[in-house]
């Protein structure tokens, strides 16, 4: 039998569902939550969805529907693009949980859950939700369409990545004609942002430190510089996305200290393999982009990590 086919048949089977994602949920993890969300509600079934973080207000059906962390227990848990070790604060409540679900498309999630559907080939959580839908020819209205189409845009920062397939133009194409609106997404998740973070993101880009004319691309962000500005170090992980723009560069890494001596990195390459990088460091992710996070000194940390990543790139030097 068909590994979805056998996924859908098992979520038919119970009532009571909690939906969760990762920590720091992204477009992805909050457009997949969703559309689990609205697929179990059309079944009939009680859903929960909790985020350990905040979430960003998006314009998205049932958004407002998502609450913090509450510590009642549930029989059954779908873990959505992530595998349960990164889900923070929930982990004790999945730890309880009599049947999991895990639906994720990161390398290295060896689907450790009652029952997994990985593919690490696909550009997102919500392509996988995509497709599982479409096997049952589930009825996608706006409320469906809007958040995976979301989670699509995310994932491919904004159909720009590696991971722009065809099959995610197809995707895209046809949750557009059952009601997604994709420059008001696009908007929401890449063209609206506080003025006080425009300035911060100025300020911040100052700050670039390159090696190897330019082909490693670094930036590092202090506990000191978000309290300077009152920025919340995990609205910034867009930085990213400018100082990858650096003409030249192949490996760009951003460093936050998002507490004390607690640095979350984030990897970007234009084709060197640096989840291999991010591996080294405790973390994950994908081949092109990956990140990581761990408890050391902001200064002992860059010097680590770039030491690490100057290798990488003399080991690909002719
Ligand atoms: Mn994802």
């Amino acid at each position: 039998m068909n590994n979805k086919v056998q996924f859908l048949q098992a979520l038919s089977r119970y009532d009571d569902y909690l939906i969760c994602s990762h920590t720091n949920p992204d477009a992805d993890s909050i457009g997949s939550m969703l559309a689990m969300y609205c697929y179990l509600e059309e079944l009939g079934k009680n859903v929960t969805m909790v985020v350990p973080d905040p979430i960003p207000d998006w314009p998205l059906p049932n958004i407002d529907k998502m609450r913090a962390l509450s510590d009642q227990e549930h029989d059954n848990i779908i873990i959505l693009d992530c595998e349960p070790k990164r889900t923070g604060s929930l982990l004790p409540l999945i730890e309880k949980a009599q049947i999991t679900f895990n639906v994720d498309h990161h390398k290295g999630n060896h689907g450790t859950c009652t029952y997994n559907l990985i593919d690490t080939e696909q550009a997102a959580t919500c392509m996988i939700l995509y497709q599982l839908f479409k096997t049952v020819n589930f009825d996608m209205d706006y409320d469906l369409a809007q958040p995976l189409y979301a989670g699509i845009v995310g994932d491919t920062g904004g159909f720009r990545h590696a991971n722009t397939t065809t099959e995610v133009f197809k995707a895209a194409a046809d949750l557009t004609a059952h009601g997604a609106v994709p420059h008001l997404t696009a908007e929401a998740i890449f063209a609206t942002k506080p003025l006080e973070w425009i300035r911060f993101l100025g300020d911040a880009l100052t700050k670039i430190e390159t090696k190897y004319e330019n082909r490693l691309v670094w930036l590092v962000l202090s506990d000191q510089d978000f309290q300077k500005h009152g920025i919340d170090p995990s609205q910034c992980d867009q930085f990213i996305d400018y100082i990858r723009m650096t003409a030249g560069s192949e490996i760009s890494i951003l460093f936050r200290e998002i507490a004390p001596d607690v640095i979350r990195i984030g990897f970007r390459s234009r084709g060197i393999n640096i989840h291999q990088l991010a591996l080294r460091f405790g973390g994950g992710g994908h081949l092109l982009a990956a990140g990581a996070q761990v408890n050391n000194r902001l200064a002992d940390t860059v010097e680590q990590v770039v030491a690490a990543a100057s290798k990488l790139l003399e080991g690909d030097r002719p």
